[in-house]
């Protein structure tokens, strides 16, 4: 057992979305909406992580209305900034600092086996931004800045996670006599546990049910936006791709029927219950019935989460008091942290 695993910690989440427009909702119910829960059980950080959003080129004329419009998502959905912390990751230099000394101990041999930077550089890898390859160790730096505990992502995050483990690990020990001599008992950093799980942990593209749906899909009828109006939502539904047969009555059936199995996953999801009482409900109907209900439970519950988000967007003077604010609370935690770190590497600095 890792002394990190012996040494207990103070629970916290921490987890971010990148403000790279289109926000969807696979995001939403991968994520936001499971931020939203965990905020009665413990203290939560989320993050709108702009330094990751430019590993790939953003456009400055929109990045910052992107950076306003993943808050307002995150308020819009119950995330409390004044109970929680909410703010985005360039206003804390030490992210960018602590990732340093991370690309220091992260191995070549580690980022080379990271699935999402082979498929975002895809054929052209020479050309791809070296941020876009180091963006792992940003992210192991965004959440043991703050020394996260628990960290709710999607399914195609998992990798990264296990990377973040296995920085915290190394640092831990590597650093081991200094970690102790310093007075930080075994283990400066916890081995964080992702929160991954429930029936839409990986939400698939409407038009393939064997892609995930994402903001990047050049076409838009692959993904229900956040703030897709009705109109739009039913239209995109009731166009996504399906098989002939009617809905199997046990999730057995779903197998081998990827669309199918997505569909009956974002309706468990959005209305909080097992798939197993999807099918018990709707089996053996046919999908033109299925995605009328679909429709209906989609604008019910994505519906005033699209209009709040258009309603504070309307104030960004509102919008970026409450990331500033929540930017100095952040940067009092990191840059305790990273005063740490540089006392356990041996740099020197004022005291
Ligand atoms: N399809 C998905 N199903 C479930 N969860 C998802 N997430 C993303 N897509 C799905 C989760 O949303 C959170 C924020 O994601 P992100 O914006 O930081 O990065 P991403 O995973 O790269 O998102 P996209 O939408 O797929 O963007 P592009 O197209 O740019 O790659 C994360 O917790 C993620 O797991």
């Amino acid at each position: 057992m890792a002394a990190s695993d012996r040494q207990a910690f103070p629970e916290r989440v921490f987890s971010g979305v990148q403000p790279t427009g289109n926000l969807h909702l696979g995001n939403y119910l991968g994520a936001i909406k499971r931020f939203v829960q965990l905020q009665e059980r413990f203290d939560c950080i989320y993050c709108v992580v702009d330094m990751h959003a430019i590993t790939t080129w953003q456009d400055p004329k929109e990045l910052a209305g992107q950076i306003r419009e993943v808050t307002a998502a995150f308020i819009a959905a119950g995330i409390e900034p004044e109970k929680h912390i909410v703010f985005n990751q360039s206003q804390v230099a030490e992210h960018a600092e602590l990732a340093w000394v991370f690309n220091c101990i992260a191995r070549l041999g580690w980022l080379n086996r990271m699935t999402q930077f082979k498929e975002k550089a895809g054929k052209d890898r020479e050309n791809a931004s070296v941020g876009l390859y180091a963006y792992p160790t940003l992210m192991a730096a965004d959440i043991l800045a703050y020394k996260a505990t628990h960290v709710p992502v999607g399914e195609d995050q998992k990798q990264h996670l296990e990377l973040t483990r296995d920085i915290a690990q190394k640092f831990n020990n590597d650093y081991a006599d200094s970690i102790r001599a310093h007075g930080h008992g075994d283990a400066f950093f916890p081995l964080t546990e992702p929160l991954i799980g429930g029936p839409a942990a990986r939400v698939m593209s409407l038009r393939d049910g064997t892609k995930k749906m994402s903001k990047s899909d050049p076409s838009d009828y692959s993904r229900i936006n956040l703030t897709d109006d009705a109109d739009a939502v039913a239209q995109k539904i009731r166009k996504a791709k399906t098989d002939p047969e009617p809905l199997p009555s046990e999730e057995k059936g779903l197998e081998s029927r990827p669309e199918a199995d997505n569909l009956v996953g974002i309706y468990a999801a959005l209305a909080d219950v097992p798939k197993a009482d999807v099918l018990r409900d709707h089996g053996g109907a046919q999908f033109s019935a299925f995605k009328g209900a679909l429709v209906d439970l989609s604008v019910a519950k994505m519906g005033p989460i699209g209009s709040e988000m258009k309603r504070l967007t309307a104030d960004p003077g509102h919008i970026d008091r409450i990331l500033a604010e929540g930017a100095d609370r952040a940067r009092g935690m990191a840059r305790e942290t990273m005063a740490a770190v540089k006392d356990i590497v041996g740099f020197v600095r004022p005291r």
